[in-house]
């Protein structure tokens, strides 16, 4: 088997919510199969300060801060590669972030930025990348990062699972529409990964005890090891794959 099928040699990768996370660990993972990626964050300083430890590690990194959630500030961004001559050939829309609280409770605007970040972005860097990919005729790969919470859902995280549950249709819809341009895009449901945005719920002692007993694997997962996923997802050896959502979850919504 050639070992060209997994290689990202010559493809960029825009990676969104990678100065940081699982954004980061799946960046620098691409950038470890040979691709250049171009980070993303809504901070410059941070954006930059990511790509800086990358290319100390002699990876192929570019920092390009940008509010994913605004289209024109999306927009802005994709020319500004344009003009740079940057071209790129993989998405992972992976920018998210968690609100928790009953629904109840929950304010309409919290509501609304979760949707934004976490379902909206991923239309609205996705058009403007497949634009491009449709235009130069050699396709691409969109991955987007689902959740658990993309097939069950549990008390207090419901923008949140409503924005997983329309990533998973949304990577759908855009089979429907672009897979006849030799673009693929699949899905990645992390489960419980041991991040920054989950550190509260590490820290609860019933919470971690909760997912240690759930997960057949018996622990949190790492973020590195969403990389395997992403890079098979990214490179030649998906080129028929559309439409699938591969759960890295330690086998959680393989049990009762
Ligand atoms: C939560 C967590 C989860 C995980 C992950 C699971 O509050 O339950 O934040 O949502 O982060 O998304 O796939």
């Amino acid at each position: 088997m050639s070992t060209q099928l997994f290689s990202l040699q010559g493809r960029t990768a825009l990676i969104t919510g990678s100065a940081r996370g699982l954004g980061y660990g799946i960046a620098r993972g691409l950038a470890q199969a040979g691709a250049r990626v171009v980070l993303n964050g809504t901070k410059a300083d941070t954006t930059h300060a990511a790509c800086r430890v990358l290319e100390g590690e002699g990876l192929h990194a570019h920092a390009l801060p940008f509010d994913v959630t605004n289209d024109a500030a999306v927009a802005e961004a994709f020319a500004a590669l344009d003009a740079e001559g940057i071209e790129v050939d993989i998405v992972v829309n992976n920018a998210g972030i968690q609100f928790r609280k009953p629904m109840v409770d929950l304010d309409p605007a919290d509501w609304r930025r979760v949707l934004e970040v976490d379902l909206t972005s991923a239309f609205l860097v996705s058009q403007q990348a497949a634009r491009r990919m449709i235009a130069r005729g050699r396709g691409g790969k969109i991955i987007n990062i689902a959740s658990l919470m993309s097939q069950a859902a549990r008390a207090t995280v419901a923008p949140y699972t409503a924005a997983k549950g329309g990533i998973k249709t949304l990577t759908h819809s855009m089979v429907a529409e672009w897979a006849q341009f030799n673009i693929q895009a699949n899905a990645i449901g992390p489960g419980y990964m041991a991040t920054d945005m989950n550190e509260a719920l590490m820290n609860d002692p019933a919470f971690d005890a909760w997912v240690k007993g759930r997960t057949p694997a018996k622990r949190w997962g790492q973020p590195d090891e969403l990389v395997g996923a992403a890079v098979f997802l990214a490179s030649p050896a998906s080129n028929y794959v559309n439409g699938q959502l591969i759960y890295v979850d330690g086998g959680m919504l393989a049990v009762l």
